[in-house]
């Protein structure tokens, strides 16, 4: 059983009704949901707005490999109506892979630790209210340490604890 930690965002439509659709959607899809981070309401990094992100950072354990939860990611993508035109454009949902247990993984379509996890507040503030003591195993730190954690940051807002109930 592998520890993964997945990266939740959506700046288009309905975004919590995204979001809780993805995790009941992995719930039932042999990833059992260990802990939810609260949402975070989030400025847009590197992508057009007008809308904010909602974000927030789930732990699961699953028996599925990297490869095939990558592809039940970008199904559950495709089921909310994620269309890909251009990079960082608006999206309905986005589901990432931050960090699959220690794993370093370089692959075609495959980067794991997340190759941004390291230098963005609204993917670390979230998984470090979700495990504070995590490493990051490319960089072999601390996630805490990691420079793009500030956690007075004012683009990253708790809105929200407790807001998803399997
Ligand atoms: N891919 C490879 N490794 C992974 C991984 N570990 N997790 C591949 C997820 N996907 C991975 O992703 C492109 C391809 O990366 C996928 O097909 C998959 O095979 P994408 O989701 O289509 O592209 P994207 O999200 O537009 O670009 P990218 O580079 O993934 O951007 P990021 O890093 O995901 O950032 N601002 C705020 N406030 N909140 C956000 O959530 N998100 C982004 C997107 C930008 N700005 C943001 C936010
Ligand atoms: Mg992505």
């Amino acid at each position: 059983m592998a520890e993964v930690y997945l990266g939740l965002g959506s700046n288009l439509g309905d975004r919590r009704a995204h979001l809780r659709y993805a995790l009941d959607r992995l719930s039932q899809a042999q990833c059992q949901i260990v802990k939810v981070s609260s949402l975070y309401e989030t400025e847009p990094v590197d992508s057009p707005g007008p809308e904010r992100y909602l974000n927030a950072v789930a732990h699961v354990e699953t028996q599925l490999s990297p490869r095939d939860l990558m592809s039940l990611l970008l199904a559950i993508e495709a089921e909310r109506g994620r269309v890909r035109q251009t990079r960082n454009e608006a999206r309905t949902l986005d589901l990432d892979i931050l960090l699959y247990g220690a794993e370093v993984i370089e692959e075609d379509g495959l980067t794991v630790p997340h190759p941004r996890l390291h230098e963005r507040a609204f993917v670390l503030i979230p998984l470090l209210e979700v495990s504070p003591d995590l490493r990051h195993p490319a960089l072999a730190t601390p996630i805490n340490k990691l420079p793009g954690q500030a956690s007075g940051d004012s683009t990253v807002n708790q809105i929200e604890q407790n807001w998803w109930r399997p």
